[in-house]
């Protein structure tokens, strides 16, 4: 649970006053404004955590009196100052006017690319001192705790799309440490679509909905999308990841971050190793299907910052181990991909990845506007310790950051804002500009200057100061590709080799999906070529739901490639292709999700309920998920008391009106007469099917497992595959305990799945 600090309130300002946790020098100068008196209320905040202590600083809770910006009392806010009752306005009215202009001008511009996002507190701590690679603090007292402010995102939807559409998630994360804030914009994906900073725009032009008539919204499914990743080689790894069930992930608190870009770690003799910065989910990586994907969008479209938001407000934080792979600068050439280029990955068999430390989100931001949307976050926020390398996409995207803040937020001054600042000391003389919050003392706001005994002096490198590292550099000014650039589908046929057969499904069905959709042969045709490259099967099977004939393919491809075709995953089982750029690594672990940790902490259960249900059933499988960290929502045919067995009652808190199948990970049918009332419900039974045709955990005990037979395809066995049955010879707490261990697990071998109506 978040802890509870005391906090003052005068003139609708909350102070701070948090006992033992001294405001850092720096969060004290910065916020002159904090002086602790009158009433007193209560604000969440982890202990020890400056960001969190001074953003409370500006913390409001707006409540009496009413008054203007200026603190005049308002005495009506129901009716406009007029010339009599039926008479026109007075432009005297300055209570309607501020409140209308204030209003009008609400908006800032959305982000734009990953405009749609959520974001959460919480801190880093460091497992133990990396001072041998690096001089940066944050990364080595294990007793610190850096405040941390991170942002999940998708990246082509507007503002107020869809949280569970086919796309890359940015993962940016915001440390504000000791020696000034330290961003990671990272991504879901460890690679990106493109090479060199020069073809972003471009990218983003064809992905954002088409500019005539702005179709489609958060989606990659049309022409312009893939006539450009079609002629734009380079793209083909990413867009493996971005087919595959990475980009439809179940939770943000179940997925990987990466910080995609090669940075270095410089210690304190200046040595430099090259670094990949990973964020490994300590609830592993799981995703969603696509049919749910899309269904969740218009039953829950805030899905995900719901589930982040519900998560934290019930004390269970979402957590990630940090992890790095290094190679010592010096042997980077040893590789066959060259480390600079964002299209390549480091395989993990190669270079393991180390964890060192922990990142952990426990607060929910305040308020979404002033935190989340607000936040800026920049690649070039960067520590001493760390530095850049010559990575062109890094490159371009160290100018775009600051660059793109000025029309957003539309001030030089943005870094004043509470969400922006750093928790340590800043001065130095810039001045003036829209909006300035500090008001700095004195005449001099210039170097060198003798007056005044001004100095924000610089700081050399043997006190801390930040030096760029000085490496080597030459060479004619040319605009060119490396040619140690120029392997495209290497690794993209590594993403491929990885795979399970299902997963290789999951990826041959999106490719139908999004190429179905575009009308342009000529297009489509192409990006089977580019496919073809990749593996020859894939070509064949996507081709197959397009109309066209691949060449030399291996298998007869099946009109609607489905996972449960027995051919066809053999055929996907045995498709694999050689790899290059990849040091020779022909298939790794790492990429598939299966295998990954699985847990029930964090999932969701839906107990499907009516009149008569078995009450014992319901508590005691409550009771066992509560005992795990799952969450259960009781679903029924209205909201409130369900008479139960026996004269007990159970609470239904969702019905099957305003929830659905696609937004658990399992479903309990709980016995009783309720079953006989269940059968007859339409909704009910596709609650049930649903689940079980998204290869989800379903259960039923007692009367419930007839229902749940009659829905399955027959023979369906009973206790495999996720298909748990309780009663019969079955111990109750045996029937529990099978179900609770199986509700994070997906069971693609079910068989005959198509044949399921829901
Ligand atoms: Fe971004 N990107 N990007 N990007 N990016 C932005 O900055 C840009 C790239 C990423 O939650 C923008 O403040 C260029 C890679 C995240 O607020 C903008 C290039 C990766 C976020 C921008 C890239 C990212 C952004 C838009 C090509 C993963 C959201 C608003 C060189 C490593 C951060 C803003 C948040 C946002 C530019 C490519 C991650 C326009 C020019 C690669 C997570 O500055």
């Amino acid at each position: 649970m978040p802890h509870k600090r005391r906090a003052f309130i005068q003139g609708g300002i909350v102070l701070s006053a948090t006992a033992g946790l001294a405001l850092t020098e720096t969060a004290a100068n910065n916020v002159a404004e904090e002086q602790p008196a009158g009433a007193e209320t209560e604000v969440a905040s982890p202990a020890s955590d400056a960001k969190a202590q001074q953003l409370a600083s500006v913390t409001t809770t707006d409540k009496a009196p009413l008054t203007t910006n200026v603190g005049q009392p308002i005495s009506t806010d129901q009716n406009t100052l007029r010339a009599g009752a039926r008479g026109p306005a007075l432009l005297e009215d300055f209570v309607l006017r501020e409140k209308i202009q204030h209003f009008d001008h609400e908006r800032i511009p959305e982000r734009i690319v990953h405009a749609r996002g959520a974001a959460a507190h919480g801190y880093f701590q460091v497992y133990k001192s990396l001072e041998n690679l690096t001089v940066a603090k944050v990364l080595q007292d294990p007793s610190v705790r850096t405040p941390v402010f991170t942002r999940f995102s998708t990246v082509a939807g507007s503002r107020g799309s869809a949280d569970t559409a086919r796309d890359v998630r940015g993962f940016a994360v915001k440390m504000y440490t000791q020696e000034g804030n330290w961003d990671i914009v990272g991504n879901n994906i460890p690679v990106f679509f493109i090479q060199d900073a020069i073809k972003f725009p471009d990218l983003i032009h064809a992905v954002k909905p088409e500019p005539n008539n702005e179709i489609p919204q958060a989606s990659s499914a049309h022409d312009t999308f893939w006539d450009f990743i079609s002629l734009t080689p380079e793209s083909a790894h990413m867009v493996m990841w971005q087919m595959s069930d990475r980009a439809i992930p179940r939770s943000f608190s179940m997925m990987e971050g990466f910080g995609v870009h090669t940075f270095r770690l410089v210690n304190a003799q200046g040595k430099s190793t090259f670094v990949k910065f990973h964020w490994k989910p300590v609830l592993g990586v799981h995703s969603l299907v696509w049919d749910e994907a899309q269904q969740i969008a218009s039953k829950d479209p805030d899905f995900h910052r719901r589930s982040m938001w519900e998560s934290i407000e019930a004390g269970q934080p979402f957590e990630w181990e940090l992890g790095l792979q290094t190679i010592p600068e010096g042997q980077e050439g040893k590789f066959d991909f060259d480390i600079l280029d964002a299209t390549k990955i480091w395989p993990e068999e190669l270079l393991p990845v180390r964890r060192v430390g922990k990142m952990t989100l426990n607060r929910n931001p305040d308020n979404y506007f002033a935190e989340t949307e607000q936040v800026a976050f920049n690649v070039t926020n960067i520590v001493p310790g760390i530095a850049f390398t010559d990575d062109p996409l890094l490159q371009g995207r160290a100018f775009s950051y600051l660059d793109t803040q000025l029309s957003r937020l539309g001030t030089p001054n943005f870094t004043e804002l509470p969400i922006n600042r750093p928790v340590c000391p800043f001065s130095n003389n810039q001045r003036e500009g829209h909006m300035r919050h500090r008001i700095e003392k004195g005449r001099v706001s210039y170097a060198p200057a003798s007056l005044d005994g001004h100095s924000p002096d610089e700081v050399t490198p043997a006190h801390g100061g930040f030096v760029s590292y000085p490496e080597q550099v030459s060479g004619p000014k040319v605009r060119e590709r490396s040619k140690t650039f120029g392997d495209h589908f290497g690794q993209a046929r590594l993403f491929w080799n990885s795979m399970t057969p299902p997963e290789k499904e999951h990826i041959v069905k999106a490719l139908q999906f999004e190429l179905s959709k575009v009308e342009t042969r000529a297009v489509r045709v192409r990006m089977l070529s580019n496919l073809a490259q990749i593996n020859g099967v894939l070509a064949a099977q996507v081709g197959a739901a397009l109309g066209e004939a691949v060449a030399n393919t291996r298998v007869q491809a099946k009109p609607s490639g489905t996972a449960d075709s027995v051919d066809e995953t053999k055929a996907l089982a045995g498709a694999k292709s050689p790899t290059s750029a990849s040091g020779g690594v022909q298939s790794s672990k790492a990429l598939s999700m299966e295998g990954q940790p699985v847990s029930p902490k964090g999932r969701k259960v839906a107990i499907l309920v009516d009149a008569g249900v078995d009450v014992a059933q319901v508590a005691a499988m409550q009771k066992a998920l509560k005992a795990v960290g799952a969450i259960s929502d009781i679903v029924g045919p209205h909201l409130g008391a369900i008479s139960g067995r026996n004269g007990a009652s159970v609470e239904a808190n969702k019905t099957f009106a305003n929830t659905a199948s696609v937004l658990y990970d399992a479903v309990y049918l709980p016995g009783g007469q309720s079953v006989a009332a269940l059968q007859q419900r339409g909704d009910a039974r596709v609650f049930l099917a649903q689940a079980y045709k998204h290869a989800k955990t379903v259960a039923a005990i007692g009367e419930g497992v007839d229902l749940l037979m009659a829905l399955l395809p027959q023979g369906t066995p009973l206790n495999q595959m996720g298909v748990v049955a309780g009663g019969g010879g079955m111990q109750q707490s045996g029937f529990i305990q099978q179900f609770v261990t199986a509700i994070g697990f997906r069971h693609w071998g079910r068989p005959a799945l198509e044949r399921i109506s829901a």
